[in-house]
């Protein structure tokens, strides 16, 4: 059976960007075709400014929103990356094969570092290591597919190489994946500047819809998505980003295709007010579910409990075996030690 793996990171509110992109397709295929583990990667919610009680809070969170949005303990496996200790374990062991050269050109890195730096701060140096602990995150479990958006697709490919070398030089190891990615929405730009994707870590914004928008909020920042000069609706992501995203936002929502529903429609005004109507009754039943499970919180821990479990027993094997192909001398197992004794 394929094995898939993913993760989202708790460095801000979940947007629709992160539903669209990556969880709907969490919910509605991978859980059911494959045998899935999805992660909330706190680790790697430390790679900028933190504040400690908020990660903790936005960690539960996530993982409250990944159930709510279809996410079934019954058919995958969910957990918390930092219960297991195989995922740095492993990232150690892979920076140990991975160069400086190919962190540095990792797209995030350049953006974030660039950002960092200009807001005067001091730029982590697990910003630029944490694609290595990704490329842990998804060779432990020895994952077939990646379910990403568009903007992780490069940390997957950095992954792949990482997995091809280590087999190599040390002997097979791991699977190598691939990323899949959703055939709309795989990018959801924001709706005030649709030339930068919709990000949970930049400041809240007009242009970021979060999954817990109340409906009216949900729909005035729709309303007030910017368009495009000119009046026709086409679907045309050079020419017109604005309109394009929300042709992608309607689509994703709807099931259509986004281009023939270019065709469909005579005013922006027409698509904002359609589109907003999708993704308000798209996050609705996600709302009503995450409203439910805050009411539950004991069952979400216990989710989270069994899923660690799982998750590291599914890990260690893999993570031994790379230890022992790299050179590392196995540790004596303690009945063999209290003998000696
Ligand atoms: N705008 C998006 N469109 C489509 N897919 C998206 N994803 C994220 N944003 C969009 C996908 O959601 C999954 C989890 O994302 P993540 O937590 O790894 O990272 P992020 O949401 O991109 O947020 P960051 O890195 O904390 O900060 P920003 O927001 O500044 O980039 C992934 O599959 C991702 O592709």
């Amino acid at each position: 059976m394929t094995r898939v793996f993913s993760g989202i990171k708790p460095t801000g509110h979940l947007t629709l960007g992160n539903y669209l992109g990556a969880m709907r397709q969490w919910a509605a295929v991978d859980q059911h075709q494959a045998d899935a583990l999805f992660c909330i990667v706190d680790l790697h919610g430390m790679t900028v400014d933190h504040d400690p009680a908020r990660l903790r809070r936005l960690t539960r969170q996530g993982a409250t929103l990944l159930l709510a949005a279809g996410l079934d303990p019954e058919l995958c496996t969910v957990f918390v990356q930092s219960h297991v200790d195989e995922h740095a374990r492993l990232s150690y062991v892979l920076e140990c094969v991975a160069t400086d050269g190919e962190m540095r050109r990792m797209i995030q890195y350049k953006e974030k570092s660039a950002r960092e730096r200009a807001r005067g701060g001091s730029v982590r140096l697990s910003l630029l290591t944490y694609p290595v602990l990704m490329a842990a995150d998804i060779l432990a479990y020895g994952a077939d597919e990646v379910p990403v958006g568009d903007d992780q697709a490069q940390h997957v490919e950095l992954t792949r190489d990482l997995a091809v070398r280590f087999n190599q030089r040390y002997g097979h190891t791991f699977v190598v994946p691939r990323a899949t990615l959703p055939q709309v929405a795989a990018r959801v730009m924001n709706l005030q500047d649709p030339t930068s994707k919709m990000g949970k870590s930049e400041d809240s914004g007009p242009g970021i819809v979060y999954l817990l928008d109340e409906p009216d909020v949900v729909r005035r920042k729709v309303l007030r998505a910017v368009t495009d000069s000119g009046r026709e609706v086409a679907y045309d992501r050079e020419a017109r980003p604005g309109v394009t995203n929300l042709l992608e936002i309607l689509a994703a929502c709807t099931g259509g295709n986004p281009e023939a529903l270019g065709d469909a429609y005579e005013s922006y005004g027409a698509l904002k007010k359609d589109t907003a109507d999708a993704v308000i009754e798209a996050l609705r039943p996600v709302q009503a579910r995450h409203k439910e499970l805050c009411a539950d919180p004991g069952y979400v821990e216990e989710v989270l409990q069994r899923g660690a479990q799982k998750a590291r027993a599914m890990a260690r094997p893999t993570v031994d075996s790379a230890y022992r192909a790299i050179g590392l001398l196995p540790p004596v197992a303690e009945p063999a030690l209290n003998a000696a004794r």
